[in-house]
């Protein structure tokens, strides 16, 4: 597969690199220890409750672990990206033998409570956080990796008849690229200043040296979760430069007779990612135009411009049928949601026109009249098509796939890209609530579409309402950041087959910041 050519390449990562962001670090202490305790009502069944808290609030630093198995949990009070160091004292005279030490990190209390052994999840077991040490236990411990947590604890088993071990002290040296000087305070509702506080912190906890999907896994950059993670980005932190290294890094290893990847790998070094998701290639041009609007850098709009316009031109060139339909080349992973069995034309076909409608901006924007006509004529035919082969008279809904599929997915994306009129779609989005047989989002992603199309419909309220109800209800559970997926009917719902191996700090969902700041001051 051609990869663009290498003087092309090694250009837009030196203009990546020109961005590479400043860390700001913050030293943190747990706020206590916590105890683990079943509970029907908590997610995923487990509660932590605070030992008590008072009057000796680092009791657990004053225990000694000697002869018998021990093990405690400590509790960080938020979600911190970082690396984390344990202060450790002997208490013995002689060492006679190592010390046999398990920690485990997690976001949320299931990680902490239940074994992660054995594990059958479709990702790699490396990702789960827990690290295993025989050591002769010297003053520091320092944990290598990067975790991403708010809970840890410590298994320490049969250490010595001869000596003891006290934890005196356990830091996380946190790091964020997002500056909080930045963020101007949000002075709403108080129920939405709690959700707020929670995207906003998700937000940050993904901004390392690019906009990661999840500090805990993959750690890398998605062009899905980096157009929503900009989006928000434009109303807090306004890091600009971290979009226009990520969109570098994404325009830098793109194939020149293909789609672009959706994802760049980060660490252990920079290079190709491995996927290709057709609707992430068709909303780079939207991506890059938002960027260029906020940052109001024209240079790299201009640079990156023939990349976007290559993404949507390749699928408007083979992927069209004679009527001005999308159909599925079987070739590449069309995602657009978790949801299994979702059929996803329909909603490509969305993207795609919406997709155009940016390019034609994206070209007004840059002066580049010329260019204009065409992706609006492109535009005009798959509105066109869709209005007359998509929508079943019958029920007035818009279909997909051949059992004629109704989703929330097809009528959020055909509402954003104006195949839906505001009218018709406040119309259709309050009947397909009451429809049965629908098929539901499985995530965030997709929600953050779905209030979009709310909101484009002037449903207010009801935007208002699915973002309480949705996000909301994360919070009521004990989010501290917001999940990469959430179905509040399912708290163990997973697309890798294991709850513990999802992200619970994940890009995408980072998104009611955005439109709790733009649309609810
Ligand atoms: C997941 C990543 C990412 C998403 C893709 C589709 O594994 O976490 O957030 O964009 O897949």
């Amino acid at each position: 597969m051609g990869r663009m050519s290498s003087a092309r390449e090694k250009l837009f990562l030196k203009r990546a690199a020109e961005s590479v962001p400043v860390l700001h670090e913050c030293v943190c202490r747990p706020v206590g220890e916590v105890v683990p305790r079943k509970s029907r009502a908590a997610f995923q069944g487990w509660q932590l409750d605070p030992v008590s808290l008072a009057p000796k609030p680092k009791a657990w630093s004053a225990r000694i672990h000697q002869k018998n198995n021990s093990s405690f949990i400590l509790d960080f009070g938020e979600h911190l990206v970082g690396y984390v160091e344990c202060t450790l004292a002997v208490v013995g005279a002689v060492i006679d033998a190592p010390m046999h030490l398990k920690i485990t990190f997690g976001e949320v209390p299931s990680e902490v409570c239940e074994p992660l052994d054995p594990y059958h999840g479709a990702l790699s077991r490396g990702w789960l956080q827990d690290e295993t040490f025989n050591l002769i236990p010297r003053e520091k411990l320092r944990i290598e990796r990067r975790v991403a947590f708010r809970y840890v604890k410590f298994e320490i088993t049969k250490p010595s008849f001869s000596y003891g071990v006290r934890f005196t002290d356990v830091t996380c040296r946190a790091f964020t690229s997002a500056s909080a000087k930045k963020l101007a305070p949000y002075r709403g509702p108080k129920e939405f200043r709690d959700i707020d506080k929670v995207a906003v912190r998700t937000l940050a906890n993904c901004m390392q040296d690019v906009f990661e999907d999840g500090p805990k896994r993959d750690r890398r950059l998605w062009l899905g979760d980096l157009r929503l993670q900009a989006l928000t980005n434009e109303v807090t932190f306004r890091n600009h430069a971290l979009v226009r290294r990520s969109l570098y890094l994404l325009a830098a290893f793109a194939p020149t007779n293909d789609l672009i990847r959706s994802d760049c790998y980060v660490y252990p070094k920079l290079g190709q990612g491995g996927c290709t998701i057709l609707d992430y290639a068709l909303l780079f041009a939207p991506t890059l135009l938002e960027y260029a609007r906020a940052s109001g850098d024209q240079k790299t709009a201009r640079e990156l411009w023939p990349l976007a316009k290559f993404q949507i031109d390749f699928v408007l060139e083979r992927f069209i049928d004679q009527r001005g339909l999308f159909v599925d080349p079987k070739k590449y992973w069309l995602f657009i949601d978790w949801r299994s069995g979702l059929e996803k034309e329909t909603p490509i076909q969305g993207i795609l026109i919406f997709a155009l409608a940016q390019l034609a901006e994206l070209a007004r924007h840059l002066g580049l009249a010329r260019e204009i006509p065409a992706a609006l004529a492109a535009k005009e035919k798959l509105t066109e098509a869709a209005r007359k082969y998509l929508r079943d008279p019958r029920t007035g809904f818009y279909v997909s796939g051949p059992k004629r599929q109704v989703s929330w997915h097809s009528h959020a994306w055909l509402i954003i890209a104006g195949v839906i009129t505001p009218d018709e779609g406040a119309k259709l989005l309050k009947r397909l609530r009451k429809s049965k047989d629908v098929v539901m989002p499985a995530g965030p992603y997709l929600y953050h579409y779905v209030v979009e199309a709310m909101l484009l419909c002037g449903l207010k309220q009801e935007a208002l309402d699915l973002m309480r109800n949705y996000w909301g209800s994360m919070v009521k559970k004990g989010a501290s950041t917001f999940w990469e997926v959430y179905d509040p009917k399912n708290d163990h719902l997973s697309p890798y087959e294991n709850h513990h191996i999802n992200s619970y700090c994940h890009a995408w969902s980072c998104t009611p910041s955005y439109f709790i700041r733009k649309h609810f001051r």
